[in-house]
């Protein structure tokens, strides 16, 4: 665990720093890609993982009937201010001055808010470099009307499977990470190690745990909160390359450390995972309640399940994820 402003100044750079370095993320990005690899004309990228075998061993996880959902409130009192607003609800129908014949009366509502305002998944076509987005395709293909490609839809089908969750707080006895903490593999390694070895495999979701929602809970500050994040660095996006996982998700908003590793450059975790590996990402997840418990029992592993909704052309997606123990 590095923090950005001591990054430049370490005497023994951590492997993934030298990399850093010597590597750009375009290069990181070539290297990782994989652009072909479900086909010219797959848009699902990494969520090809969760295979039918994968998701059956993933099924029977389920041992205790415990349910842990991972959704912060969709709610005018969340976390953002600066960037994006919060969600905003308002009733339509209270049922109140309804005339309807015996006496039937009805609520409705209407909920306003941008698709990555609360716990959300990002689609492949939410970053891009180059105009091209996962795959290859055309960043044109985005328009007005939404993406015409790797749009949050093509997801429909997951995103469930077998979850693991890293507690990289836990792992520095913190209640959370201070901003600008970058996320190391041996951070992930470390992690692993000290919940008993739990294994990250082929077509797993990791969850990864900084702290940040606690932050948020503990300060209700969406200034501080937003102003940067501890967060996975560069270096992670070979490890999670390393172990084919299908997916990653965090409890801060944007999975990534920002400011990020280097100067000038933004969201570059984003454009690696996204555009070249083809991995969709998790942001804003509430995992307090499910860290807890996997504390008391000692399991990390999990079914998970957060599926999409059916956004047509849409760059991101709201979910309320559920941990099945
Ligand atoms: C941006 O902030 C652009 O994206 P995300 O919400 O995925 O971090």
């Amino acid at each position: 665990m590095t923090t950005t402003a001591e990054a430049s100044e370490l005497s023994e750079t951590p492997q993934s720093l030298k990399s850093l370095k010597s590597e750009t993320f375009r290069e990181i990005g070539a290297r990782l890609s994989n652009w072909g690899r479900w086909g010219v004309a797959d848009e699902r990228g990494t969520a090809n993982l969760i295979t039918p075998e994968r998701l059956v061993a993933a099924g029977k996880l389920i041992r205790q009937g415990k349910v842990f959902d991972l959704g912060i409130p969709v709610a005018a009192d969340g976390p953002n201010g600066t960037h994006r607003q919060n969600p905003l609800h308002v009733m339509l129908e209270t049922g109140q001055g309804q005339q309807i014949p015996c006496g039937t009366r009805y609520s409705d509502d209407y909920i306003a808010m941008s698709s990555q305002s609360s716990t959300q998944w990002d689609a492949l076509a939410h970053v891009y470099y180059d105009d091209r987005l996962y795959n290859g395709f055309a960043a044109s293909s985005i328009t007005v009307k939404g993406a015409g490609r790797c749009s949050i839809d093509k997801q429909a089908k997951g995103i469930a499977g077998r979850g693991v969750l890293l507690d990289v707080a836990a792992l520095h006895g913190v209640e959370w990470l201070p901003a600008g903490t970058v996320i190391t593999p041996a951070d992930l390694d470390a992690a692993a190690e000290r919940q008993g070895g739990v294994e990250v495999g082929a077509g797993d979701v990791l969850l990864v745990r900084t702290g940040w929602r606690r932050k948020f809970l503990t300060e209700h500050d969406s200034a501080q909160f937003l102003a940067g994040e501890p967060g996975l660095g560069m270096g992670c996006c070979e490890w999670l390359k390393e172990r084919d996982v299908a997916a990653v998700a965090a409890d801060n908003w944007a999975v990534e450390v920002l400011p990020g590793e280097v100067p000038g450059e933004f969201l570059t975790v984003h454009l690696v995972l996204i555009r070249d590996m083809g991995m969709t990402l998790g942001e804003l997840l509430d995992l307090e309640e499910l860290a807890a418990d996997c504390e008391a029992d000692g399991v990390w592993e999990f079914f998970f399940t957060a599926p999409p909704l059916k956004v047509t052309g849409g760059v991101g997606t709201p979910i309320n994820p559920l941990a099945l123990k």
